[in-house]
This record gives C-alpha cells, sequence and structure tokens, in this order.
C-alpha cells in the first residue's frame, strides 16, 4: 500500500518535472541575450541553471582580492596535543554593492578558519554555538569513531558548548567540517559554516612540494551561491529541484576573485565546498595542470590532466606551474564555462619545489579479503531521493559492520525518465579506494584515498572499505538538500 503510494508521487513528480523541464527549456531559447550561454560542464540539475540567466556576477564588476583563511592557532603548549577554539558564529558579510547578507562563520561571520593538525597527535576541540539555533560539527573525511563524528546524533544546542577529542591517525590531507544537523545541513553550510581541516605527516613535511601556507600553498573553498537583485544572498531562491544553485561564484567566500602570482609552482587545494555543483576545473589556457592528491591524501604519483571533476564535497590538490607564462598574463581557472578565480602572473620568483615523480606509497586494501559485497542503489529526484528505496530515519540502523572488516560497496544509480543525475555518494568515518566503475579501472586521478566518489547515471561503482572505528556513522548523497530529504542511511561499525 505505502509502497504503491510512493510509486504514485514518484511518478507524478516526474510528470511535473518533465513539463517544467520542457518549459524551463522554451524560455531558455527564447532568451539568447544571456552572459552566459552554452551548456555547462557538470549541470546537476533537471531544471535550467541560474548560473547561465544570470548576470549579477556581471553587474558587480569589482574584483576582490582572494581572501586567505587564518591558520587556526594551537593553544596547547604540549606536544603531540593540540587545542583549538572554534565559535559557530552569527553575522552579516557584504559580499557585493556593501548590501549585508545574514551568515553564519567559524570564528568569524562567513566560513571559517584553517585548523592544521598533525598525524598521531590528540587534538581537542572546545566549540560554542553562537547560533539562535543548534548544529552539528562534522568531521568530512577524518577517521575517527562514530561518537565525535558529529553527525546529526550529536546536536550541540543554541548557547552551549562541547568539547570534541579525537587522535588523528591518517596520511595528510586536506578534509574539511561543516554541521551535519537533521534537516538542516543544506541551510547551514550555505549561510557559511565550512572549513578546512589539514592533516600533515611526516610525508607531506618531507616532499620538496610548494608547502608554504597562504604564499604558494593555498586553499580554494569553490562554492555557487544565489544572489538576489539587491545583492542579498538568499538561500530559499537558490532551491532548484534538485538541491540549490547559485548564480555567482564564491571562492573563499569572495566573488570575482582574483590572485597575483609569481612565475613558480602553486599548489592549490580545492574544495568543493558547494551544495548541489559539480565543477570540471579547466584553466582558460587549456594548459595541464598535475594533480597530487585525492581526499584522502597524496596519489602515488602526480596526474597529468587539464580537466578535473569534483562533486560536491570532494576535494583534489593541483600544482600549476606558472613560470611558462609572461609577466603581465591574465588566465582564469574555470569551471567548465564560467570563470572562478582569476590569475594576474606578476614578477619571476625564486622557486625551489619541485613535482616529484612518486609521492607515496598507497597501501591497497585487500579485495581477496572482503567477503561482504553490499549494494546502494541510488534513486528519485527532488524529495523522492531515497538508497535503497529508503529515506533516512534516525530510529533505523540500515547495516552492522565489524570492525576491521573489509567489505565491497556497489553504488548503483539507474537512469531515471528524465536521464537521471550525477550523486556524489559519501561515506563517514572511513577513506575508501574505488574498485571499478562499470566494470573498469577507475582513472589514475581516482586510485587515491576517498570519501567521496560521484556516481553517474547508469553508473556503477565498487568501492573498498576497511572499517576502522566504532560506532554509528552515515552514507548519504553529498548534494547537501538529498541529504536533508534523507537520501541518506546509517551503519553501526561493532
Ligand atoms: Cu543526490
Amino acid at each position: 500500500m505505502i509502497n504503491r503510494k510512493l510509486k504514485l508521487i514518484y511518478t507524478f513528480a516526474a510528470l511535473v518535472a518533465v513539463s517544467l523541464a520542457a518549459y524551463m527549456l522554451a524560455v531558455k531559447n527564447t532568451k539568447n541575450n544571456s552572459n552566459m550561454s552554452g551548456s555547462m560542464m557538470g549541470i546537476n540539475t533537471h531544471a535550467v541553471d541560474p548560473m547561465q540567466s544570470n548576470n549579477n556576477s556581471n553587474k558587480q564588476n569589482v574584483e576582490n582580492n582572494l581572501p586567505i583563511p587564518k591558520l587556526l592557532e594551537n593553544e596547547s603548549p604540549n606536544s603531540k596535543v593540540e587545542d583549538f577554539t572554534l565559535n559557530v558564529d552569527q553575522g552579516t558579510t557584504a559580499f557585493m554593492d556593501e548590501k549585508a547578507s545574514e551568515t553564519y562563520g567559524y570564528n568569524g561571520n562567513f566560513l571559517g578558519p584553517v585548523i592544521r593538525v598533525n598525524k598521531d597527535d590528540n587534538v581537542n576541540i572546545h566549540l560554542n554555538n553562537n547560533l539562535k539555533e543548534e548544529t552539528t560539527i562534522h568531521w568530512h573525511g577524518l577517521n575517527i569513531d562514530g561518537n565525535v563524528d558529529g553527525g546529526p546524533h550529536q546536536p550541540i544546542a543554541s548557547g552551549s558548548k562541547a568539547d570534541i577529542n579525537f587522535k588523528v591517525n591518517q596520511p595528510a590531507s586536506t578534509l574539511w567540517f561543516h554541521p551535519h544537523t537533521n534537516g538542516k545541513t543544506s541551510e547551514q553550510v550555505y549561510k557559511g559554516l565550512a572549513g578546512l581541516l589539514y592533516v600533515e605527516d611526516e610525508v607531506s613535511k618531507s616532499l620538496n612540494i610548494p608547502k608554504d601556507y597562504g604564499v604558494n600553498d593555498i586553499p580554494l573553498i569553490v562554492q555557487d551561491r544565489y544572489f538576489d537583485n539587491s545583492g542579498t544572498l538568499s538561500y530559499n531562491n537558490s532551491q532548484m529541484m534538485d538541491g540549490a544553485l547559485g548564480n555567482t561564484i564564491l571562492v573563499n567566500g569572495a566573488i570575482n576573485p582574483y590572485l597575483d602570482v609569481k612565475k613558480v609552482k602553486m599548489r592549490f587545494r580545492l574544495v568543493n565546498g558547494s551544495n548541489a555543483r559539480i565543477y570540471s576545473f579547466e584553466l582558460s589556457t587549456g594548459d595541464e595542470f598535475e594533480q597530487i592528491s585525492s581526499d584522502g591524501g597524496f596519489l602515488e604519483k602526480p596526474v597529468k590532466m587539464n580537466k578535473l571533476e569534483l562533486g560536491p564535497g570532494e576535494r583534489a590538490e593541483i600544482i600549476i606551474d606558472f613560470s611558462k607564462y609572461d609577466t603581465g598574463t591574465t588566465l582564469f581557472l574555470t569551471g567548465g564555462d564560467f570563470n572562478v578565480l582569476k590569475f594576474n602572473v606578476k614578477d619571476d620568483g625564486i622557486d625551489t619545489t619541485e613535482i616529484p615523480n612518486y609521492l607515496t606509497q598507497i597501501t591497497q586494501l585487500s579485495q581477496s579479503s572482503a567477503k561482504t559485497v553490499r549494494r546502494f542503489n541510488l534513486q528519485g529526484m527532488g524529495n523522492m531521493v531515497s538508497i535503497n528505496g529508503k529515506q533516512m530515519d534516525m530510529n533505523r540502523i540500515d547495516l552492522k559492520v565489524k570492525l576491521n572488516d573489509t567489505e565491497i560497496w556497489e553504488i548503483t544509480n539507474p537512469k531515471d525518465m528524465m536521464g537521471g543525475m550525477s550523486h556524489p555518494f559519501h561515506v563517514h568515518g572511513v577513506q575508501f579506494q574505488v574498485l571499478s566503475r562499470n566494470g573498469i579501472e577507475p582513472l589514475e586521478s581516482e586510485r587515491g584515498w576517498k570519501d567521496t566518489v560521484l556516481v553517474n547515471p547508469d553508473e556503477d561503482v565498487k568501492i573498498l572499505i576497511k572499517f576502522t572505528q566504532k560506532g554509528l556513522f552515515m552514507y548519504h548523497c553529498h548534494i547537501l538538500e538529498h541529504e536533508d530529504a534523507g537520501m541518506m542511511g546509517q551503519f553501526e561499525v561493532e
């Protein structure tokens, strides 16, 4: 009975979607004066993309020097112990035209600092929730037990404090933290709650790659946000059928950002902190760059490429060599057919760094030791998204896993009548390895540690996971509106 009802609702939703898409297409075809024309790579919606029809980002032509987040001070006098204080704050931010938007931030008005920790250290986070609502703090990509993972089971009430302690036991990587509040994740992240967590280890310290924070090692938190005609950040108006899509790109919280660079190698830690947008990063020159790390750490070898796709939640570190450009050259990091960040090539610089042929050894998980294979079927659209036909229920544990077991998870994304869409599948408390995509070995860039993997329509992605942390965790789609709509499940490791 319930199934029949669900089916009916689903069919109705699909019909509405078809008519809406047809209408949008008709509207779009009559508007040939759009500043951003053409199809956009990584477009992840069944409806028209606001980035294409809007010209807010052109209306506001002021360029902004790329902000570099502060490195958060470690308050501990002891080695091997690190103490950090995070205040979850509410404030206002003027993104354009001095028009203030209501925003959230960690230790500030929008986004947060970079917390840099060392492998094997004990980390204490002292958190104060100064919001008028509850929040949580999830450590995306960190291998820690479920009781400190910061999922919806660990709410921090308005006005209260939380002390979070964990030991770092994984290789150097660019991780991040953001709320995972029950039903409110998308809006809280959208308003500005996201920060970076860098893990450093002997490998990252000894490699002669660019590693001078803010000088030749630059974080890039890429997000799209919707600004209404008054220049105010608007979450409600960003809603498309399958997540919030903005009409303006922010990098580290700034619109129209630029970075002056010397003619040296620069390392960029790319974080897709968007709610729903997939980016296909390229240089406007079409030139190659090298990827050195994926979500959970260094690749074994750098991978040369001229296009890098990142879904929401995914990260990658890349190195761009600016020594080949003449002084005065201007180029862009683009997200397909829109600009993300402008580079102004300035004077020569002294560059003693290198991109080594070999970065690190990655211990391959043993496929033969994986006795359990589980299937995850990603289905639906809009509010009707589900995994294996089920929506998130805090009171239901979907599966139990034995500590230190290795399993194969097979994630499928069947096409629907609209063609379907990509879902970034994220698993908490682990870093996994991609075994195959439609039975084919993954690209070199996906052969490192991952915690989020894009599963495209009609794809079957197999991942190999070893569960080394105890407790209750989530797996879910990292399109945050899908997550909040219930495209999420729970697993317990014991
Ligand atoms: Cu999804």
